[in-house]
């Protein structure tokens, strides 16, 4: 008889306070660019599934926005798609920047020491810490998440990665593949791709100018044998930041197309030509009705 594929499957949430590296880790272990990063801090804004196939394992990796405290609807959100996240998830790795200073362990996470699932702590970013530092780090993940794995990792340089991979596989209950061998993820195209404006945002822009912005498809238009024509739409909340999301002569958000279209070619694998629009949607991240409209 024929064993069967993928024996083993589940999800595994990726949660952690804003910036420790949760979307970085997701593509190292994908092995390709899905998630958006920055350095700045609440760039992940949905939960993003990311699927690994291996010889007898199914994971769905589920990237998910910081942990903070809320302040506006938005932020609400946020935290809505974390719990969901933690509730579907078979596994849960906590995520942790070793090189934040201390306490190693953030205040903050000391609520999910409640969770019975199977944990495993992921200490990141451990090329930025001295050797000597990490293990008493290491100690005090012990100390206060006894039922926990350990993993020290650094996903900017795939240090660890193997490591996450098998302690995961060994927590994964048996269960048949939940998605077909070539899918990478649920999301289509078009989240993608308006993920790759909005990374292009964060990188260009500063202070409130990026928090500010929601970037929508408008058309997505695939020719044979021409350029696929994509129009989106930036959402502000304020009149005031469509001049500056702009620039003088438009010189600004000529930029943010620029580079957005080169990524956006790499991902999709093929050219485009990408037209952006600026529109103000006033105070869109504190409207619940309006977040709703926006597919949050
Ligand atoms: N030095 C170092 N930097 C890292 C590492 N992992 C991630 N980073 C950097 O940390 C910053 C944040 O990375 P992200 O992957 O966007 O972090 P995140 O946890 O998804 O952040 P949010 O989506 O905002 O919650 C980026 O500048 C990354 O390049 C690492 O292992 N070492
Ligand atoms: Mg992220």
């Amino acid at each position: 008889m024929q064993e069967s594929k993928n024996s083993r499957s589940g999800y595994v949430a990726l949660a952690g306070r804003p910036n420790v590296g949760k979307s970085t880790l997701m593509n190292a272990l994908l092995d390709f660019k899905l998630s958006i990063v920055t350095a700045k801090p609440q760039t992940t804004r949905k939960k993003i599934l990311g699927i690994l196939n291996g010889e007898n394992f199914q994971i769905i990796f589920i990237d998910t926005p910081g942990i903070i405290k809320p302040g506006y609807s938005l932020q609400n959100v946020f935290m809505q798609y974390v719990n969901e996240a933690l509730e579907d998830a078979d596994v849960i790795c906590l995520m942790s920047d070793v090189s934040a200073g201390s306490p190693a362990v953030h205040p903050d996470l000391l609520t999910y020491r409640r969770i019975s699932k199977p944990l495993i702590m992921v200490l990141n970013k451990i090329d930025l810490i001295e050797k000597g530092r990490l293990l008493p780090i290491i100690d005090e993940f012990r100390k206060k998440f006894p039922r926990a794995s350990i993993v020290p990792v650094s996903a900017i340089r795939r240090d660890g990665i193997g490591e996450i991979i098998q302690e995961i596989v060994s927590y994964l209950p048996e269960h048949p593949p939940y998605f077909p061998q070539d899918y990478l993820s649920d999301q289509n195209e078009r989240f993608f791709v308006s993920e790759i404006i909005r990374e292009k945002i964060f990188q260009l822009y500063s202070k409130e100018v990026p928090y500010a912005c929601h970037v929508e498809i408008e058309e997505f238009i695939e020719q044979k044998d021409r350029k696929d024509v994509i129009r989106a739409v930036i959402y502000v909340d304020q009149p005031s930041q469509k001049g500056i999301l702009i620039g003088k002569q438009g010189q600004a958000l000529k930029k943010v197309g620029e580079s957005a279209r080169k990524d956006i070619e790499t991902f999709l694998d093929r050219p485009v030509y990408l037209e952006l629009y600026v529109k103000v949607l006033k105070n869109w991240r504190k409207k619940l009705s309006k977040l709703r409209s926006l597919g949050f």
